[in-house]
């Protein structure tokens, strides 16, 4: 017998480990996936294994866009994983098959193209992280001058970039006349499905005038809000959960029970029934992206930033200090509540209080830093659009502020002892630069980060209410530190 968790393993492992009901050898590939990341197993592979048994057509072949390490984890194991649901109440383990080929696209470029451009091939998803399409966060163009874009226009058969891969194989099916499939974004966008249709349409028109008419015209992009918290397996959790399932996992996943899936149902060439395991299709997203970017991220973005400020490791450790609750409730209440307009029916008392409850749950270790990771093209839709909204009707902007001062604090790059902070962003050299230049002044560390248009636009530095808020906040987290100012924290 197998040490590790494959197809052949499955049969022996405990009766508690919920596992593939259906037969994995009938599964035929009509997803192929890009960013094959923790969020995508926990997420909308588990949806898709859910409605596996009904109608196996559905497979997943996904793609790592970068590093092999899925690929290596996943490729001895069938594709199989651990998805581990974790609460108070305990763990439950079950067994995912839905995902069947791992490619890692740099090294298989003519593979994934391939897969991609087969007409069995009806839904290409996407979680490939904010940066990963290469748009200017502000605007939600596509960013021409970004290395990637350069690259794939300069050699569009052997990209790199997930916009590349996409416009390449929407062009080999429209010469082979195969109709588009459907491109389906996962990721935290705003109106993700109208932003990666823009970046798609000006690539292919920058490939071929006549292809982005093409993309224009045909490429169907429905908008997507997705939900799950997940954050990265510890090797912790893969001991224990190798300890439960008697075979060695070598990436399992772990999240919350809580998930949420709300789709607009524009699928030309079908989809699976993913309505069976829970998803909701509906016929505009954008009340419910706004809800979960600007309640759950925004509250996320704030909590990472101050949290790691103050010395806590997790958002758990962040919410049992009380004064951060407070701060986040008041936040969701008071700054971003009145800026959402949700269709009759939606309930957001209980939206947020289950919020507050899901940051809470002790069995996620969901690290500050992690959350903390890209910031520059988290903090529009999580925090910026909602002080718009907030300024333009005058209303006040306090919490928010606060929030975008913690960015600026933290990415100075030194914590509160004096230690480096590990600031991973794509813009993570400029930020650097900006904050070196400041030195210890507040009053130039905003000055030199609101200048960076492709964060806060055209509009954002000019706003005095607004700058003068942020600034007012960096200063005192300069003088009493994270805690304090969340514990001491007053409006103005
Ligand atoms: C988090 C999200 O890492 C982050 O930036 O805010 O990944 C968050 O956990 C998910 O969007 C929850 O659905």
């Amino acid at each position: 017998m197998s040490d590790r968790l494959n197809d052949d393993a499955l049969a022996d492992l405990p009766g508690r480990v919920q596992r593939p009901a259906y037969d994995r050898r009938n599964v035929r590939t009509g997803i192929v996936h890009l960013g094959v990341g923790a969020f995508h197993r926990a997420h909308q592979a588990v949806y898709t294994d859910d409605v596996m048994a009904a109608d196996p057509r559905w497979g997943i072949v996904a793609a790592s866009l970068r590093s092999p390490d899925t690929f290596d984890a996943l490729q001895p194991q069938d594709g199989l994983y651990t998805l581990s649901v974790r609460s108070q109440e305990g763990e439950a383990l079950r067994v995912i098959g839905s995902i069947s080929r791992v490619i890692v696209a740099p090294r298989e470029i003519e593979d994934l193209l391939e897969v991609m451009a087969d007409p069995q091939t009806r839904i290409v998803t996407l979680t490939v992280t904010e940066k990963g399409y290469c748009h200017d966060p502000a605007t939600g163009a596509l960013n021409e001058a970004h290395p990637d874009i350069v690259h794939d226009l300069a050699y569009s058969m052997n990209p790199k970039s997930a916009p590349g891969f996409i416009v390449e194989a929407l062009r080999r099916r429209r010469m082979n006349g195969v109709p588009p499939f459907t491109v389906l974004t996962c990721d935290n966008l705003p109106s993700n499905g109208r932003t990666v249709k823009r970046v798609l349409t000006r690539f292919a028109e920058l490939v071929d005038p006549e292809l982005g008419r093409f993309v224009v015209d045909e490429v169907s992009c429905p908008s997507t809000m997705v939900d799950r918290i997940v954050p990265a397996t510890s090797d912790q959790d893969r001991e224990r959960i190798a300890g439960v399932l008697g075979v060695a996992d070598a990436w399992p996943v772990v999240t919350e029970p809580f998930t949420q899936w709300v789709i607009e149902d524009r699928f030309p060439q079908g989809r699976p029934a993913w309505e069976a395991a829970g998803a909701e299709f509906v016929s505009d997203v954008e009340p419910y992206e706004h809800m979960k970017l600007r309640l759950l991220n925004g509250s996320h973005s704030t909590l990472a930033y101050l949290g790691y400020l103050a010395g806590y490791e997790t958002v758990a450790d962040t919410m049992a200090d009380e004064a951060f609750v407070r701060l986040i409730r008041g936040l969701m209440d008071e700054e971003v509540t009145p800026t959402l307009h949700m269709p009759p029916g939606a309930d957001l008392e209980s939206y947020k209080s289950a919020l507050i409850e899901r940051f809470k749950n002790p069995a996620l270790k969901h690290r500050t830093w992690q959350i903390a990771m890209d910031g520059s093209q988290k903090l529009p839709q999580r925090l910026l659009g909602t002080i718009r909204d907030r300024l333009s009707s005058g209303a006040p902007i306090g919490r928010l502020s606060l929030g975008v001062a913690a960015w600026m604090r933290y990415v100075t790059g030194t914590d509160e002892k004096g230690a480096a902070i590990d600031v991973r962003d794509p813009m993570a050299a400029r930020l650097r630069e900006v904050a070196d230049g400041a030195g210890p002044s507040a009053e130039k560390l905003a000055r030199g980060l609101f200048a960076i248009r492709e964060i806060f636009g055209d509009d954002l530095p000019g706003d005095l209410r607004f700058t003068g808020e942020v600034k007012a906040y960096l200063t005192r987290l300069y003088e009493l530190g994270a805690r304090r100012t969340v514990s001491e924290f007053k409006i103005g």
